[in-house]
């Protein structure tokens, strides 16, 4: 599998020193397998140990996050803050609360950021953070005593030139508001140390479409250039329903798009006139219920038990935009053999490797997620922009902004994918482009 003996040796050290630890394994392998061409061609890298470097994250924080619920009963969580890699800005990303988080979801997704901001071309490194807290079925008051107690101990870790995380699966516009109350409480500052704020208290108009919204701009980008195509009249699959998917949903249904399905972790609606996107809203950001409730509004849509069926659909172009490893190669072989011309990730890392690869040596159009979600990020350093020049823009501003890095991306991947041979491997293309950034920033700053 590999090529350069180093590189093989930098992964294998990995995982020994990382056993048990699968998804970052797999992201590392992802990553350090496009990157031999760069290490072979760049013999600095070996000497100046960049890749041992790269892998290790400067800072790694697990905490005790201790709360009490609606009963008088003390719960006890488990916090965490990866600090990946401050090369070429302060840390930036998200957290996320689900009853999965662990040490390796932590770290593949603060990995994957390291390069996914270091694409956006704004001045952030990556970090990660989160809990295995489950907001599920947890009252406001729950929701808000938790988020206090993680953001006391987390404090102290972040700051505005420092670390700025923001949301990511559980953490919404609720959570972040009762996340950046606790921080100026504590701190008596208003800075920009957290984004996907509310628009009354520095948030930045388009934050809360920017990641799906960035995803079709990118999405279209790649179909003009590469397939000479557009939104129009195509057949839309969507995983998930939360915030990445109801406004990848709604950029790809006002792009002319017909989106057919949508999911969440228990099953997938297929509603063939396109999904009535203000029930969907109404359902997932008003009600936080179940995407099944679909029908009892749209009485003629189907609702099909099971997640991952929803890859068996027919469609021209799929949007996996729930969560890690949603799409493996059966999933990925049913939808070449359907005519998809386009898979494009909202979600990270939503295709396990062997799908990636399969959809890569199909000719179609690939849009790895470090590179086609880095809309939400890439406003979120707007946002950062904005709260130290202690501005607002307008949404056209910020809009126009986003969709130029969605493009700039996506030429950034599709020129380094072709100076390697292959047009359609954009996972080369953005694994380079984004560590070439990263690589020459560390060897500016010395070994640390
Ligand atoms: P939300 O919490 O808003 O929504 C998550 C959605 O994914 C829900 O529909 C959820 O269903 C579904 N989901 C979660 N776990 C699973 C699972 N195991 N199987 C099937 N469906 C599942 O999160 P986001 O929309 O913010 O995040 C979605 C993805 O996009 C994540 O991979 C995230 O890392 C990525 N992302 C998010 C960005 C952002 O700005 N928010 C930016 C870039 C990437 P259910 O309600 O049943 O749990
Ligand atoms: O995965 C991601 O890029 C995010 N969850 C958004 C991170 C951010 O800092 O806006």
């Amino acid at each position: 599998m590999f090529k350069s003996e180093y590189v093989k040796k930098v992964y294998d050290n990995l995982v020994a020193k990382n056993p048990n630890e699968l998804e970052f394994q797999q992201a590392a392998l992802e990553i350090l397998e496009s990157l031999e061409p760069l290490v072979l061609a760049r013999p600095e890298i070996q000497k100046n140990k960049i890749l041992e470097r790269f892998v290790e994250p400067e800072r790694f924080v697990q905490f005790r996050v201790a709360w009490v619920d609606d009963n008088g009963e003390v719960q006890v969580n488990r916090g965490y803050r990866v600090q990946y890699n401050s090369s070429i800005g302060p840390y930036k990303g998200g957290l996320r609360f689900h009853p999965t988080v662990n040490a390796s979801i932590i770290k593949f997704l603060g990995l994957e950021q390291v390069l996914k901001n270091s694409l956006t071309s704004l001045p952030m490194g990556g970090g990660k953070g989160g809990s295995d807290f489950d907001p599920k079925g947890k009252s406001d008051r729950e929701i808000m005593a938790f988020c206090q107690a993680f953001m006391t101990e987390l404090y102290r870790h972040i700051g505005p030139d420092t670390d700025v995380p923001a949301g990511d699966i559980g953490v919404g516009g609720r959570e972040i508001g009762y996340l950046y109350g606790q921080y100026r409480r504590i701190k008596n500052e208003n800075v920009g140390v957290l984004t996907g704020k509310g628009l009354t208290y520095g948030g930045s108009l388009v934050r809360t479409e920017a990641t799906g919204y960035g995803l079709c701009y990118f999405t279209l980008e790649a179909l003009k250039v590469m397939k000479n195509e557009s939104f129009k009249a195509k057949k839309v699959v969507i995983s998930g329903s939360g915030n990445v998917a109801i406004y990848a949903c709604e950029k790809a249904t006002s792009l002319g798009a017909k989106v057919v399905a949508m999911s969440d972790s228990n099953g997938y609606i297929y509603d063939e006139d396109g999904i009535n996107l203000a029930v969907v809203k109404e359902i997932k950001e008003v009600r936080r219920g179940r995407i099944k409730e679909y029908l009892n509004y749209v009485t003629k849509a189907k609702y099909v038990e099971g997640p991952q069926n929803i890859w068996a659909i027919k469609c021209d172009i799929a949007l996996p935009c729930a969560t890690q490893n949603e799409l493996d190669l059966e999933a990925a072989k049913m939808l070449v053999k359907n005519g998809v011309i386009a898979v494009c990730e909202g979600a990270n890392m939503p295709s396990t490797l062997e799908a990636a690869k399969y959809f890569i040596s199909s000719g179609i159009i690939y849009g790895p997620a470090k590179a086609a979600n880095a809309g939400g990020v890439a406003t979120s350093g707007l946002e950062m922009s904005q709260n130290s020049a202690r501005l607002s823009w307008s949404f056209a501003e910020v809009d126009a902004k986003l969709k130029d890095i969605m493009v700039n991306i996506f030429h950034n991947a599709y020129n380094m994918a072709k100076k390697l041979g292959n047009p359609y491997d954009l996972l080369a293309g953005a694994n380079i482009a984004g560590f070439e950034k990263v690589c020459n920033a560390m060897l500016a700053l010395g070994v640390y």
